[in-house]
């Protein structure tokens, strides 16, 4: 208990926070973190080896069905009371790591996403962007699905997303660095903080004199960066934290789900 009051003084006493998040805060929506087994069509491979643009190369219509599969799964799911309090916090600046809409469906308009998003296809020949298929009629287990083909140059359409090998997009990766060198306070939200260069930015936080928190059920090797761990879910310890740390705020009640 001692933590979370503490936390929650960081976060009153705070000028600029921001709140960098992993596969764990969407996980109470019902969408798989990167570590849980893949299923149906896709287990026996291991994410990390499916989301490359050589297993692209090798497999388009294998890697298309993967993510039409995801973005299918985050279209029929919700933001979670984790994204809601975060959507609460007024002035904090929102970055992850995750590819689903959940932050931006629960009112964090401006949210940096490093590794890219389900929903902004692109063609992998001349990157001109393309339009998102319908989902509706999608089976949830999942299959191969040939990409589509680009209307400027007929090049293979691909997942508008950062696969393993390839470069972060420079605006999100340069804000995301500012953001972490400026901040008082980094909540870092249902990271393993494994994968770089995006693990770097709660180390960069600490490195510049923020106090960094984290919310993790499970130790990471943040235990040691944070200032204060806490351990448990994104969707019971978030609303508790912001409602301690602006206890007017919560008075309003968490945004609803935009309609
Ligand atoms: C690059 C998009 C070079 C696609 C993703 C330095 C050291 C070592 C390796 C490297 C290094 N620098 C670069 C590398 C290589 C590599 C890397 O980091 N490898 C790792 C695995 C060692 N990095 C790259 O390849 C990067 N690119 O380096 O390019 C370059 C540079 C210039 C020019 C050309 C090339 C690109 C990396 C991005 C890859 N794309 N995603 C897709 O989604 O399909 S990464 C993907 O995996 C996610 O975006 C995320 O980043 C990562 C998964 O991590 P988490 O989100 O943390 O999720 P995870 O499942 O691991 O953990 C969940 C956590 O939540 C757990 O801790 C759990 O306890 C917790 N949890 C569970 N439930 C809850 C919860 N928490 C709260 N509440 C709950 N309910
Ligand atoms: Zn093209």
């Amino acid at each position: 208990m001692a933590d979370v009051r503490e936390a929650a003084k960081l976060l009153e006493k705070a000028q600029r926070v921001v709140v960098f998040t992993g596969a764990g805060i969407s996980a109470e929506s019902g969408v798989p973190t990167f570590r849980d087994a893949l299923t149906g069509l896709w287990e026996r491979f291991d994410a990390q080896s499916l989301a490359t643009p050589q297993a692209f190369q090798d497999d388009p219509d294998l890697v298309w069905g993967w993510y039409e599969w995801r973005r299918h799964r985050v279209s029929t799911v919700h933001p979670n009371p984790g994204h809601l309090a975060v959507a609460a916090m007024k002035n904090a600046v929102v970055i992850t790591q995750n590819v689903d809409d959940l932050h931006e469906r629960a009112g964090s308009a401006d949210t940096v996403h490093l590794h890219g998003s389900l929903f902004m296809p692109r063609c992998s020949q001349c990157g001109e962007a393309a339009a998102l298929p319908s989902t509706t009629g999608e089976p949830d287990e999942g299959r191969r699905v040939w990409p589509p083909s680009c209307v400027r140059c007929a090049g293979l359409i691909r997942p508008g997303v950062v696969w393993f090998g390839e470069a972060l997009p420079e605006a999100a990766l340069e804000a995301a660095a500012r953001a972490a060198s400026d901040c008082d306070v980094l909540l870092t939200v249902g990271t393993s903080g494994m994968v770089y260069p995006a693990a770097e930015i709660p180390r960069l936080a600490a490195r510049s004199g923020a106090a960094v928190i984290q919310v993790n059920p499970q130790p990471t090797p943040l235990d040691s960066v944070a200032l204060v761990n806490l351990r448990g879910s994104a969707a019971q310890v978030l609303p508790d934290l912001a409602a301690r740390a602006w206890p007017d705020q919560a008075a309003e009640g968490p945004a609803a789900e935009p309609s």
